[in-house]
């Protein structure tokens, strides 16, 4: 490769680099993405920001440890400094370095408790779902109170089929999960046999599917779309072919839906969750 050549192929990298990290995939990832896939909710947005700012964090300790190091290296090697100092304790500078790194910690973990007691505390449910994991493929439930009473089962589409479909394969499903925008959405997550995880980037969610343990979490976006996620727990041979996709849609939309999938999934029997206590 010539120089020019390199210079030519490094710029085309970057760039892409570049464009990958403005374009960051929504509800999905896109070639070359460097950064979180866009939020969609407040939680995601938090989320990014704080894995941001962390970042810069470690990237000013980092620089200035490699500093202090290079100071050392160059200032007190035998050459430059053959009579070493005998000092062994400097007060001022032992309390500065335990004191510093400590106020970093609490810096970080105050928006850090935050954002956790925003995942942990449920807010008041607008409309409950179930998504029950299982070796490998996940069902979804919407309970009848809310003008659901139904459930069915989600698989990952072939690629041939995501392809026609002009979805991306290895993430698009049958039976995608439809909830309306706009209202506070709590998913009850559960393990039908091993212990799974059901992860939305975009919504930045992402909870263990434990068997016998009812989790929970949940999210609000006013943004229509498809969101894609992937179980994040290693569950076995087909741990990578058990995608989420959870469709966004108007509230009129969602009645509509509703509707249709009232009758087309009537004839599905709610599959019992085999419980590790029972077995
Ligand atoms: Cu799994």
């Amino acid at each position: 490769m010539t120089r020019r050549n390199f210079g030519a192929t490094l710029a085309v990298l970057l760039s892409a680099c570049f464009a990958g990290a403005a374009f960051a995939g929504t509800g999905q990832p896109t070639p070359w993405q460097m950064n979180m896939q866009t939020p969609v909710t407040e939680m995601a947005e938090f989320l990014g920001t704080l894995h941001n700012s962390v970042n810069i964090v470690i990237g000013l300790i980092s620089a200035f440890v490699l500093l202090l190091l290079v100071i050392v290296v160059v200032r007190f090697n035998e050459k430059a400094n053959p009579v070493p100092s005998k000092t062994t304790h400097h007060t001022g500078l032992e309390i500065a370095w335990t004191l510093i790194p400590a106020l970093i910690l609490v810096a970080i973990a105050i928006p850090s408790f935050r954002l956790l007691t925003m995942q942990i505390q449920l807010p008041k449910a607008d409309i409950t779902v179930k998504a029950v994991a299982h070796q490998w493929y996940w069902s979804y439930e919407y309970p009848e109170d809310q003008g659901g009473g139904f459930g069915f089962d989600s698989y990952m589409l072939p690629r041939e089929d995501a392809e026609k479909a002009n979805q991306p394969a290895l993430l698009a499903v049958d039976n995608e999960l439809v909830l309306p925008a706009g209202k506070t959405v709590v998913v009850q997550v559960v393990g039908g046999d091993v212990i799974h995880n059901f992860a939305i980037p975009s919504f930045g969610v992402r909870m263990d599917a434990v068997p016998g343990r009812l989790n929970q979490t949940w999210f609000k976006t006013d943004k229509e779309g498809i969101y894609y996620g992937q179980c994040s727990r290693l569950c076995g041979a087909n741990h990578a072919y058990m995608p989420i996709a959870v469709r966004i849609v108007s509230a009129e939309k969602y009645a509509a839906w509703l509707t249709e999938a009232k009758k087309k999934f009537a004839s599905n029997d709610a599959q019992p969750i085999a419980l590790a206590a029972n077995e």
